[in-house]
């Protein structure tokens, strides 16, 4: 395949310029003509295709040089495919059969060809369907931490970590894009906002908290400044795919150096959407259950990350911070600074989670729990729910010491009627 000049592939192009690539016709095969390739990507971005034939079946992804949902008056560098690509090789190293199978990568081409996750279905639509997921806070807690720590100075030697975040501060076009989409443009009338007619109330309030405007953005500060750990950056649940009891994660093109609760902060966070969406979704018995099992998911998740993080506390530890030299091998213990790593930790993801409930609703690119409630009165009841236990959350970050609290206070937000 021509290396040379970027061309976005159409369904009419993909197979004569695929086809010269041996890694992908070990899978589909060398005769072009059984291709069966289709466009199916549906979200903000990129083009995606899936190729099929009898033999086998591919993805492949391929940036724009600009954002798709708005156009080409948005113009975003076609590097974030290097970056998704660089994130993707140490997801697989940091939590191996996390994320899909990489078959080719071509950086001018902005190409990414992966294993198609068959017959996995993107967990947002699970979630809005009442579909259960055998496994699944065990897998994303494990993934979080994993790829925390493992990101992160208590694993990494520290050249690596140094060199390896200077080369991610160049995904700046994307990181642009969370700092002002999810940080701030929640808080003011931005140009390309919208929200639900009926919610105005509920956004003065929050466009008026001065408190927690200050909140959200010492938790910007903490997301430019405090590089961590490698992030997904990007970790809602239209970037999860599952089958019944299997999960994957995709997506990583949002990855940065950043706080090590940023992942875990945003998964509970469409969680939390996901279940406040939940009554114009189902009815009575049904719909008790299932926002219950979307609350122990939370619960879930919390739970995994912090066990496998303690796990990896004791046994990985191998990086410059809170050194086995200093505590263990001196017969002292690292508890306190675990426990207060946690902590921290988990202060973050609560900020994080009641930032992204806002951005959701109120600024450029919205969740489909919500978007599909075609009933406009229902649907701005529910979104106030979740916009103010948003706004408790970010108020609160560093009161709510507990998962149960957090999910506790979903329970009581669920009961309210703000408009
Ligand atoms: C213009 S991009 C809008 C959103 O889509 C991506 O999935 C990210 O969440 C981003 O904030
Ligand atoms: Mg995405």
């Amino acid at each position: 395949m021509s290396s040379e000049k970027y061309e976005p592939l159409t369904i009419e192009t993909l197979a004569n310029r695929l086809v010269t690539v041996g890694d992908i016709c070990k899978i589909v095969g060398d005769d072009k003509s059984k291709w069966k390739i289709d466009e199916v990507g549906d979200g903000n971005l990129n083009l995606v295709y899936t190729v099929s034939s009898d033999s086998g079946n591919i993805i492949v992804k391929q940036a724009l040089p600009y954002v798709r949902l708005v156009g080409d008056s948005w113009p975003l560098p076609l590097s974030r495919s290097f970056y998704e690509h660089e994130v993707l090789v140490r997801q697989a190293k940091r939590d191996p059969g996390s994320v899909p199978e990489i078959i080719y990568f071509n950086k001018v081409q902005a190409i990414i060809a992966m294993e198609m996750l068959l017959p996995h279905v993107i967990l947002r639509k699970k979630l809005i369907a009442g579909e259960y997921v055998g496994g699944l806070a065990q897998r994303l807690g494990k993934f979080c931490a994993r790829t925390a720590f493992r990101g992160s100075d208590l694993s990494l030697q520290t050249a690596d970590k140094k060199s390896d975040t200077a080369m991610f501060q160049g995904n700046l076009a994307l990181m642009g894009i969370t700092e002002s989409l999810v940080f701030t443009e929640p808080y003011f009338a931005a140009e390309m906002n919208h929200h639900t007619d009926g919610l105005d109330p509920i956004v003065e309030i929050l466009r008026s908290d001065i408190k927690m405007k200050t909140e959200a953005q010492k938790m910007l500060m903490k997301f430019t400044a405090n590089t961590e750990t490698l992030c997904h950056g990007d970790l809602h649940s239209g970037s999860v795919m599952c089958t019944d009891d299997e999960t994957k994660v995709i997506d990583p093109e949002f990855g940065f150096y950043g706080p090590m609760g940023f992942d875990l902060g945003m998964l509970i966070s469409n969680y939390l959407m996901a279940y406040f969406s939940q009554p114009a979704h189902r009815e009575s018995k049904a719909l008790a259950e299932y926002q219950t099992w979307i609350l122990k998911v939370i619960e879930g998740t919390h739970e995994a990350f912090q066990h496998e993080f303690k796990s990896l506390w004791n046994s990985e530890r191998t990086g410059i911070l809170f050194p086995k030299s200093m505590f263990e091998d001196q017969g002292d213990s690292s508890e306190v600074a675990l426990n207060e790593m946690l902590e921290h930790i988990w202060q973050d993801a609560v900020a994080i989670s009641g930032i992204e409930m806002h951005r959701r609703v109120l600024s450029l690119a919205h969740n489909a729990d919500f978007e599909e409630i075609s009933d406009t009165k229902k649907r701005s009841q529910l979104e106030a729910r979740n916009l103010m236990m948003g706004r408790e959350l970010i108020l609160n970050n560093d009161t709510i010491k507990d998962v149960s609290e957090l999910t506790n206070m979903a329970r009581k937000f669920n009961l309210e009627n703000f408009l």
